[in-house]
C-alpha cells in the first residue's frame, strides 16, 4: 500500500516517527505543505515541491477502494500487535497500550518522549475521547516532562496522566516538588522502568557490532530507587510487576499526586519489535 503513496500533504511539523520521515524522504513521492507563516514552513527533509496557505479537497475523489484497503490492514496490523503483546512479557508496549486502553473522557494524557510516544504510536486505536494527548519536544526530548503535565493539569482542571520512561522520569524529577502554598493538580506518573535508555538498543546504537559499550554508553543504568524519591517528594507510589494490577490501577480514578512503576526489562526489545514486523507482515500479507 504505502509503494502506491505519490503525494503526501503536510500539515505542522511532522512527527519523529521513522517510518513517517522514510516517507518524506521518497524520491517518488510528492511533498505539499501546508503552513501560514512566513518563510519558516517546516521541511524537515527538504524535499517540499510547493508549499501553500491552503488546500481545497474534493469529498471522495479517491481511487476505488483505497481507504478500506488501508483501513483493513490497519485493523489486521492491530490484531497481530496485539497478539504478540498477549503473548509476551509486561513490556513498554503493553504498558501504553492498557494506559490508551484506560483512557477516560475530560483526562489529559502526556507522553514522554524516546518510547513510550514511539510505543503509543504503535499500539493506540483511533479514539473518540474528548481528552486531548500531549507530547512535547522539551529542550532536547526527554527534558520538562513531569512540569508539563502538571501545568497541563493546572490549565485545565482535568486529571492527567503522564505515561513516561525512567531517565525522563528522573530528568525532571524536580517537577514533583510542589509548595505548600500551591495548587496541588491531580496528576499520575506511569513510570516505565527499564533502568536506562530503551530506545538505543532499538536504533543504530544496539546493533550487535557495539555491544561492548553500549550500556555503558548509551543503557546509561541508573539504579535509582524511585519509591524512596517518591517519599522524599511527599507523592504517592505504587509498584507494578504483573498485568493484573497494571489493569487495576490503570482502571481506578485518578485522585491526587503519585508515581506508578512498572519495572520492565529492556534487554529483549530489539527481538520484540522483529517479532511484531514479522507478525504483521504475515497477517497482512495472508489477509
Ligand atoms: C534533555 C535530553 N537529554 C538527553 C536526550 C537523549 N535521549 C533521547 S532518548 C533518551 C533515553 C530516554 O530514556 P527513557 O526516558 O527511560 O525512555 P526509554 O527509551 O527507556 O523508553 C535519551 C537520553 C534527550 N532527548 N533530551
Amino acid at each position: 500500500l504505502g509503494g502506491h503513496i505519490q503525494r503526501v500533504v503536510v500539515f505542522g511539523h511532522p512527527t519523529l516517527s521513522r517510518p513517517v520521515h522514510a516517507l518524506l524522504e521518497r524520491s517518488d513521492v510528492e511533498v505539499v505543505v501546508v503552513a501560514d507563516h512566513g518563510p519558516d514552513w517546516p521541511d524537515p527533509t527538504g524535499r517540499a515541491e510547493r508549499v501553500v496557505w491552503a488546500i481545497q479537497t474534493e469529498p471522495a475523489h479517491g481511487q476505488e477502494g483505497w481507504l478500506a484497503a488501508w483501513q483493513q490492514a490497519g485493523k489486521i496490523a492491530q490484531h497481530a500487535i496485539d497478539d504478540v503483546l498477549d503473548s509476551s512479557m509486561l513490556t513498554g508496549l503493553a504498558v501504553a497500550r492498557h494506559v490508551w486502553a484506560t483512557r477516560q473522557d475530560r483526562q489529559n494524557l502526556v507522553v514522554g518522549s524516546s518510547n513510550p510516544i514511539r510505543d503509543l504510536d504503535l499500539v493506540a486505536a483511533p479514539s473518540i475521547l474528548d481528552g486531548p494527548v500531549f507530547a512535547n519536544r522539551g529542550l532536547a526530548g526527554i527534558d520538562g516532562t513531569v512540569s508539563t503535565a502538571t501545568g497541563v493539569a493546572l490549565a485545565s482542571g482535568w486529571p492527567t496522566r503522564v505515561l513516561l520512561g525512567d531517565l525522563a522520569f528522573l530528568h525532571d524529577a524536580g517537577g514533583l516538588l510542589i509548595g505548600p502554598l500551591e495548587q496541588r493538580p491531580d496528576v499520575q506518573v506511569v513510570v516505565v522502568n527499564d533502568d536506562g535508555g530503551g530506545i538505543f538498543s532499538l536504533l543504530e546504537h544496539g546493533e550487535p557490532a557495539y555491544a561492548e559499550n553500549f550500556e555503558r554508553v548509551f543503557g546509561t543504568p541508573h539504579g535509582a530507587d524511585i519509591a524512596s524519591l517518591c517519599a522524599a517528594y511527599g507523592v504517592g507510589y505504587a509498584r507494578v510487576d504483573d498485568v493484573v494490577e497494571l489493569r487495576r490501577i490503570m482502571a481506578a480514578p485518578l485522585a491526587g499526586r503519585s508515581v506508578v512503576e512498572i519495572p520492565v526489562n529492556r534487554a529483549q526489545l530489539r527481538e520484540l519489535h522483529a517479532h511484531i514486523r514479522t507478525a504483521v507482515a504475515s497477517a497482512i500479507d495472508s489477509g
